[in-house]
């Protein structure tokens, strides 16, 4: 079997109705097949620009024109970031992902401080990652130049449903912004929620976006819509774990080196739960008792679910170089 970017809708739509156990042993086959079984990244995000977003993404708290009571606060400083870090380093991850409440980056010196936190960052021997909407082409060099590893920007559903979700920009601003970080030779991280209202189509045309991608993204996160009051889907039911897993076992079986990201909504998963979703190939977590603004399960939750499961954490991409030397499987 070889990594392929020329599926058809119909063929991911095949994989995704398939009968569910079959599509979880099929996953399965395909994750023990590419990738190391047990072995799941630990991201740790912190939000260091929150609120006051001008975009209308029904699903997000920190858009401004939904009152969620949220608390906003400015760009924060640098040393409190690295700090964060280091303690999230000290706590198992490896990757740190700082998101920023923007429509878009703008070359200001908000710009220059998110490049020292970048440098500070990647000078722990972390993968740093950011999240902090659309990027121009230079901009996103700049980035990488200052040590940057990963760039979070989610399709977050299909093509054809995205204007039912967010209409102060298009999905065509979202892959312009994907082409940016992959010309800067920027890890693209992609990925997107359920729970949002889509159908079937909707979730398997995510998938196909993702996975006729000229290059897969290097990681995609799955997330659970995580309802939030004062938000247009503040009453949307929670997605059922099933759903949880078609998706992300059609991601592994689409995508198979691909991180696939069990990201928002692990706090209402109990551990069975969250064992399916390893199990159809999820081999990344978002870990620490905070997402950007809503909760997660703690570092000492984490611990003990990946005690009982027999999941190690993954070396950040440093170590990694290293341990390549000797092993006879690494990869990306
Ligand atoms: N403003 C930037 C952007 O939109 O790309 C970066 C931060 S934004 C919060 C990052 C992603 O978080 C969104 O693309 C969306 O997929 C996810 N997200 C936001 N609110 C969420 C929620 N309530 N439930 C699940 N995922 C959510
Ligand atoms: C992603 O796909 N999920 C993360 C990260 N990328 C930036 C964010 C989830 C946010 C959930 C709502 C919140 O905490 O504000
Ligand atoms: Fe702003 Fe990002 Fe939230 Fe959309 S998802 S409102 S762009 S912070």
């Amino acid at each position: 079997m070889q990594v392929r970017n020329n599926w058809t809708f119909e063929e991911i739509k095949a994989i995704y109705q398939k009968p569910l156990l079959e599509l979880m042993y099929e996953a399965s086959a395909v994750h023990q097949k590419f990738n190391r079984i047990g072995e799941v990244q630990v991201n740790t995000l912190l939000s260091v620009k929150t609120g006051g977003c001008p975009e209308d993404c029904a699903y997000c708290p920190q858009a401004a024109r939904y009152n969620t009571g949220l608390k906003a606060h400015k760009l924060l400083d640098v040393d409190d970031v690295i700090s964060k870090a280091s303690e999230a380093k000290e706590n198992g991850s490896t990757r740190f992902c700082m998101g920023a409440a923007w429509r878009e980056v703008r070359d200001n010196k908000d710009f220059d401080k998110v490049l020292e936190m970048v440098s500070g960052v990647n000078q722990l021997g972390m993968e740093v990652c950011c999240t902090m909407g659309m990027l121009t082409e230079e901009q996103a060099i700049r980035l990488k130049n200052a040590g940057l590893y990963a760039y979070n920007h989610n399709i977050d559903t299909s093509e054809e449903h995205y204007d039912k979700v967010i209409t102060t920009r298009t999905y065509q601003d979202r892959l312009n912004t994907i082409g940016n970080i992959r010309k800067a030779g920027i890890s693209v991280c992609s990925g997107g929620i359920i729970g949002l209202g889509e159908n079937e189509d909707a979730r398997i045309g995510m998938i196909y976006t993702l996975a006729t991608l000229p290059q897969h993204p290097e990681s995609v996160p799955v997330n659970a819509l995580v309802a939030v009051e004062g938000t247009p889907l503040e009453d949307m039911k929670r997605v059922s774990v099933f759903d949880m897993v078609r998706m992300i076992a059609t991601a592994r079986i689409t995508m198979p080196l691909t991180l696939v990201r069990l990201s928002a909504g692990r706090l209402d998963m109990p551990v069975a739960e969250q064992a399916l979703c390893f199990f159809a190939g999820a081999n990344s977590i978002f870990a620490g008792d905070k997402l950007l603004t809503t909760p997660n399960p703690s570092f000492a939750d984490d611990q003990s679910m990946f005690e009982l499961l027999g999941l190690r954490p993954r070396v950040a991409f440093k170590q990694e170089e290293v341990s390549a030397e000797t092993s006879c499987c690494a990869n990306h």
